[in-house]
């Protein structure tokens, strides 16, 4: 069974991460590890901390000369920031002034009422996005396991605010990597720029959207088998597990709540003794299963809840009206979500591609992948008269 933890908090120590279950002698290349941890920290809108940490992967266990060896990989990534807050954050000493003010749309007051913290700093520790470092550090480890089985991910940045980028079937990852924002649509792209620095100017905040794609997925991923063994609801419920998401669409998505089903589904054809697809409304996924075709994924975030010019809130020690706290923070997030969201893919496939092919060694997944793949082509290859 393939599965992962992770634990650490913001301001603490060190994010740490459990990877357990890849199979053994898969290479993996560490600086490309750190170039995605690096683009989680970078894009348009981000506040002050990305300025005081340089994210980088440490592996404790599970990797020898570079390849994993089939046994739990264990990773660390350091908070520079610890240094600067050891009084507030330190593991056995540490303490401080409480936080008092909940920030509406945060975990801070559902969390205090769960656990019973009177220090909302309990809370928002471990609720921070900066989470999601480790989760991009686990995530580009799995992106290695499945390139080498040949299915990648590709992400952009869809809509920042009120602004929607033109829908794009083939992403160029070069083109997204060299915009701010994360979106390959220079007129888009300088919209979403201004719109960022409108929000900032107003100590307002911006949500957005991101679209994922997955290339190179062979049929039979996922089963519907059970509920929770369908690929869709694997992927999206892994994406709903992110900070500040708030919806996924799959294929056309929300907009095939209104179509017949006549412009709904993706109608088959043969071309040259092949059976081929014009469009791929269902985004590579039906009754659970992977298609074969690209699976596509449209993922919507609210703007973050901490805004400089403070939402109304309450002061829970004095029971008095009171704007929410305030903590350093940033103005928009979609860009480095983006970043997360494509972690979240890679981990969410890489447990239903392991279940289709097993192995515990990356060549005997590849074999296997291989060998199903085959037998799916001859499927129908049989004499006209059977
Ligand atoms: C983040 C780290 C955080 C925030 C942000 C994302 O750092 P700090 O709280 O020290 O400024 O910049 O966190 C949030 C958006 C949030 O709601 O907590 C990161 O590493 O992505």
């Amino acid at each position: 069974m393939f599965r992962y933890l992770t634990a650490g908090e913001s301001h603490g120590p060190a994010l740490v991460g459990i990877l357990d279950g890849l199979p053994a002698h898969l290479k993996l290349d560490v600086g490309r590890i750190n170039d995605t941890l690096r683009a989680r920290q970078g894009g348009y809108g981000r506040g002050g901390r990305m300025k005081i940490e340089s994210d980088e992967v440490e592996f404790l266990a599970g990797l020898r000369g570079g390849s994993t060896l089939g046994s739990p990989l264990a990773i660390l990534v350091r908070n520079r920031d610890y240094e600067n807050n050891r009084a507030l954050m330190d593991p056995l000493t540490g303490g401080g002034k409480p936080l008092t003010n909940p920030r509406p749309g945060h975990t801070d007051y559902a969390g205090a009422m769960k656990f019973r913290h009177r220090d909302l700093r309990n809370v928002l520790e471990r609720a921070s996005a900066r989470e999601t470092a480790m989760r991009v550090a686990l995530g580009a480890i799995c992106a290695q396991f499945l390139e080498a089985l040949g299915i990648a991910t590709a992400a952009y940045v869809s809509q920042i605010g009120p602004v929607i980028a033109a829908e794009l079937e083939l992403v160029d990852p070069e083109a997204v990597d060299a915009s701010d924002v994360r979106c390959p649509d220079p007129a888009a792209e300088r919209e979403m720029i201004a719109a960022i620095d409108a929000a900032k100017a107003d100590g307002d905040t911006l949500g957005g959207a991101f679209t994922i794609r997955v290339t190179g997925v062979p049929a039979g991923i996922g089963s519907n088998r059970q509920p929770d063994t369908r690929l869709d609801g694997v992927l999206a419920g892994a994406l709903m597990a992110m900070q500040t998401v708030k919806a996924v669409e799959v294929g056309a998505g929300r907009d095939v709540a209104g179509r017949p089903g006549s412009q709904a589904h993706d109608v088959f054809a043969l071309a040259e003794g092949a059976v081929v697809r014009q469009s791929n409304r269902a985004g590579g996924i039906e009754g659970g299963i992977s298609n074969g075709q690209d699976i596509v994924l449209r993922v919507s975030v609210k703007p973050i809840p901490t805004l400089m010019k403070a939402l109304p809130s309450v002061n829970l020690h004095e029971g008095t009206a009171a704007p929410a706290s305030i903590v350093r923070s940033d103005v928009c997030v979609v860009p480095a979500a983006s970043i997360v969201g494509e972690a979240m893919v890679r981990l969410a496939m890489t447990g239903p591609v392991l279940e289709k092919f097993g192995g515990d060694s990356i060549d005997e997944t590849r074999d296997n992948l291989e060998r199903a793949v085959a037998a799916a082509s001859r499927l129908f290859d049989v004499p006209a008269t059977l």
